[in-house]
């Protein structure tokens, strides 16, 4: 069985966007896959956290991984800053990257304009997700399209690690491809549809968070920007804010975008956003009982201590095999 592996920060709650990007595709690869997700904890520390929130956001993430569907006897759930493998990994990534290949990268460019002091760990970022992938022996990666200049950073420093360190027959670390989800829809803002759909967007109008409650959704998706033609129409191009309503729609209830397209073409906003609201409630309910069940449990607390092992097992191997071809410590 291959390997892959995939992350999400808990840098707040995760929106429908990440759902849709990224987690219903998780839970659609556990069966084919060895699967290693995290919650990348490291990774949100780039830009300030507040650490209560942080905390509190950590646990919300692991029990929304598993309240969606995640199964933990077929997936390894874990705290990135569990396994220290990453940040000693990632070091040594760090002392092989030339500086330049990280100020290309199109995320580094745009989160450093947000920030008054850019800090280094926002430029190191793409080291620490070259280490979250190799630690694993990874063969695909889940990428959406925001990704893919990292994961080639990854594959570039595969090759050149091994074709310096690698021992003639040694694989000392896999090179990843990447997974493209088949409808891998990048969901934007709702209140800007040229905007990716962000957990830490400072207007919370922007984005559906996955425990939003019931009243909020329906407010949010009342306030969501439109257009002013008349009719319902799929053409991201000319009519973004009606095409990301559309594919949210399409997401949460399973109906083709062309099905809602004809339903809808004709019955004005008022009824399609009340519809949409109420989609995403029936949706989201059962998984906000099974998030409550979890959040507080005891058996929340043993997923991560089984995963947390498990994880640091394999990635210490790899480490091991790192040092080795480095030369660091003793054998
Ligand atoms: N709007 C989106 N549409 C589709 N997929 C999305 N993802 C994020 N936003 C959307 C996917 O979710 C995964 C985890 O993302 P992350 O938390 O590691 O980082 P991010 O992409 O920076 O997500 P956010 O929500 O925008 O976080 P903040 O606000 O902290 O920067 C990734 O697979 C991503 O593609």
């Amino acid at each position: 069985m291959e390997t892959i592996i995939s992350g999400i920060q808990p840098s707040g709650i995760p929106t429908i966007g990440n759902y849709i990007g990224a987690m219903q595709h998780f839970v659609n690869l556990q069966d084919e896959y060895d699967c290693y997700f995290f919650i990348a904890d490291l990774h949100s520390i780039t830009v300030p956290q507040k650490k209560a929130e942080l905390r509190k956001q950590i646990l919300d993430l692991a029990a929304l991984y598993l309240a969606v569907g995640l199964d933990p006897e077929k997936v390894k759930l874990f705290i990135q800053s569990e396994v220290p493998a990453h940040c000693e990994a990632a070091w040594m990534i760090q002392c092989a990257t030339p500086i330049g290949e990280l100020e290309r990268m199109t995320q580094y460019k745009d989160k450093a304009q947000k920030q008054d002091t850019v800090n280094a760990g926002l430029l190191n970022y793409p080291t620490l997700m070259v280490s979250d992938i190799i630690l694993y022996d990874a063969a695909k990666v889940p990428v959406g399209a925001d990704q893919k200049q990292h994961l080639e950073l990854t594959r570039n420093f595969v090759d050149r690690f091994n074709n310096k360190y690698a021992q003639k027959g040694q694989t000392l670390l896999v090179k990843p491809e990447p997974l493209i989800a088949k409808n891998g829809a990048r969901i934007m803002s709702l209140q800007d549809p040229t905007k990716k759909m962000s957990k830490s967007d400072s207007n919370p109008k922007g984005f559906i968070s996955m425990l939003d409650d019931a009243d909020t959704i329906r407010k949010k998706i009342r306030s969501a920007v439109t257009d002013s033609e008349a009719t319902i129409a799929y053409d991201p191009e000319n009519r973004p804010a009606v095409a990301n309503l559309l594919t949210i729609f399409s997401s949460v209830t399973g109906i083709s975008i062309e099905t809602l397209v004809a339903t809808y073409e004709e019955s004005g906003y008022g009824t399609f956003k009340n519809d949409l609201a109420e989609a995403i409630v029936d949706w989201i309910t059962p998984i906000h009982e099974r998030f409550h069940q979890l959040r507080e449990s005891e058996e929340l607390q043993e997923i991560l201590t089984v995963g947390a092992i498990e994880a640091n097992k394999k990635a210490n191997k790899t480490l091991r095999r790192m040092k080795n071809a480095l030369g660091l410590g003793r054998k």
